[in-house]
């Protein structure tokens, strides 16, 4: 499994040739410099989000890194718990993603194919607890 600090390592190395990229086509606007932003109720490229309800209703709970534990984790801008609390999702990384309905990846874990996304399964429905990349 990759760290949180190669994934930090990446996203600077990516974000470097966006804003290349963009400079040659006269794009380079106040947005541009900010990549996925983690939890900020958008899912970004490179990011998972775990949405409240079926059918990918908002809000949504994005990660960028991997976390261990959501019982500290609301929705975005909501006072609404992220953990045991989500219904569908979208894997809108290039790595695979894996929920489980533990603490520290514990209890049953579920991949999520880069690209991939559904509603969860009635094992991962409302019990989702950590997630992480790999
Ligand atoms: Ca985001
Ligand atoms: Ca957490």
């Amino acid at each position: 499994m990759r760290t949180n600090l190669m994934r930090q390592l990446r996203r600077t190395v990516a974000t470097g040739a966006a804003i290349a990229a963009l400079g040659g086509i006269g794009m380079v606007g106040a947005g541009s410099a900010s990549a996925a932003t983690h939890k900020n109720g958008v899912v970004e490229v490179g990011e998972l989000g775990l949405y409240y309800l079926s059918n990918y209703g908002t809000p949504v709970f994005d990660l960028y890194v991997s976390n261990s534990d959501f019982s500290n984790d609301y929705f975005p801008g909501t006072t609404i718990r992220a953990d045991n609390n989500t219904e569908s999702d979208w894997n809108r990384d290039t790595y695979t993603w894996w929920v489980c309905t533990g603490y520290s990846y514990g209890g049953s874990c579920g991949y999520i194919s880069p690209g991939g996304y559904g509603n969860l399964s009635s094992t991962y429905k409302n019990t989702v607890s950590s997630a992480y990349f790999s």
